[in-house]
C-alpha cells in the first residue's frame, strides 16, 4: 500500500515545487516591473510615470504605451498628442464600451486636472503608435514625446515588455 501511494505523494511534491519556482520568477517579474516603475519625467508641474509599450507581433502595424500623469500644479493641462521613434503617427486614445463592445476612440485633449493622476493602462486609456516600421520588441527602448498644452513636449523612453504583460482587454484586435 504505502509504495502504491509514493508515486502519487512524489507527484504532489514535484507540482509543488514547480508552483514555487513559477512564484519565484513572478515575483521577481514584480521587482524588475517595480524597478522600472521608478522612472519619472517632470515638465512643468507635471510628472509622466513608468512609461511602457507591449511588445508586438510579427508584421504588426500598431502598438499601444502606457503611463501615468501626475498633475501637481494649480491649472489645468492636456496631453495633445506626441511622438514615437518607430512609429508614424502617435494618437491618444480611451476605451469605450458600445453594446457591450470595446471600441477605441482617438481623443484630442486628454485632460489632466489639477492634484489628479491619470492612468493609462491596458483596458483603458493608451497611447497609440500607429504606422510601426517595425515590430516592439520586449526589453527595447522607444524614445518618444508627449507633448501638453502648458508643460509643453516631454522626452520619455517606453520600455517594452513581454506580449503577455500585464493583461487586459485592449480592444486592439479592432485594429
Ligand atoms: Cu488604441
Amino acid at each position: 500500500m504505502r509504495l502504491r501511494k509514493l508515486p502519487v505523494m512524489n507527484g504532489i511534491i514535484i507540482n509543488f515545487a514547480r508552483l514555487t519556482r513559477i512564484g519565484v520568477c513572478a515575483g521577481a517579474l514584480l521587482m524588475l516591473a517595480g524597478s522600472v516603475a521608478a522612472e519619472t519625467m517632470t515638465a512643468g508641474s507635471l510628472q509622466v510615470s513608468n512609461p511602457w509599450a507591449r511588445a508586438t507581433p510579427k508584421g504588426a502595424t500598431v502598438g499601444a504605451g502606457y503611463l501615468s500623469i501626475t498633475n501637481k500644479g494649480r491649472e489645468l493641462d492636456r496631453l495633445i498628442g506626441g511622438s514615437a521613434e518607430p512609429a508614424s503617427r502617435f494618437e491618444v486614445h480611451v476605451t469605450v464600451m458600445e453594446d457591450g463592445v470595446a471600441k477605441m476612440r482617438q481623443v484630442t485633449g486628454l485632460e489632466i486636472k489639477p492634484g489628479e493622476t491619470v492612468e493609462l493602462k491596458p483596458g483603458g486609456m493608451h497611447v497609440m503608435f500607429m504606422g510601426l516600421k517595425q515590430p516592439l520588441a520586449q526589453g527595447q527602448r522607444v524614445k518618444g514625446t508627449l507633448v501638453f498644452e502648458k508643460a509643453g513636449a516631454v522626452a520619455v523612453e517606453f520600455v517594452v515588455q513581454g506580449v503577455g504583460a500585464p493583461a487586459g482587454g485592449d480592444g486592439h484586435k479592432g485594429h
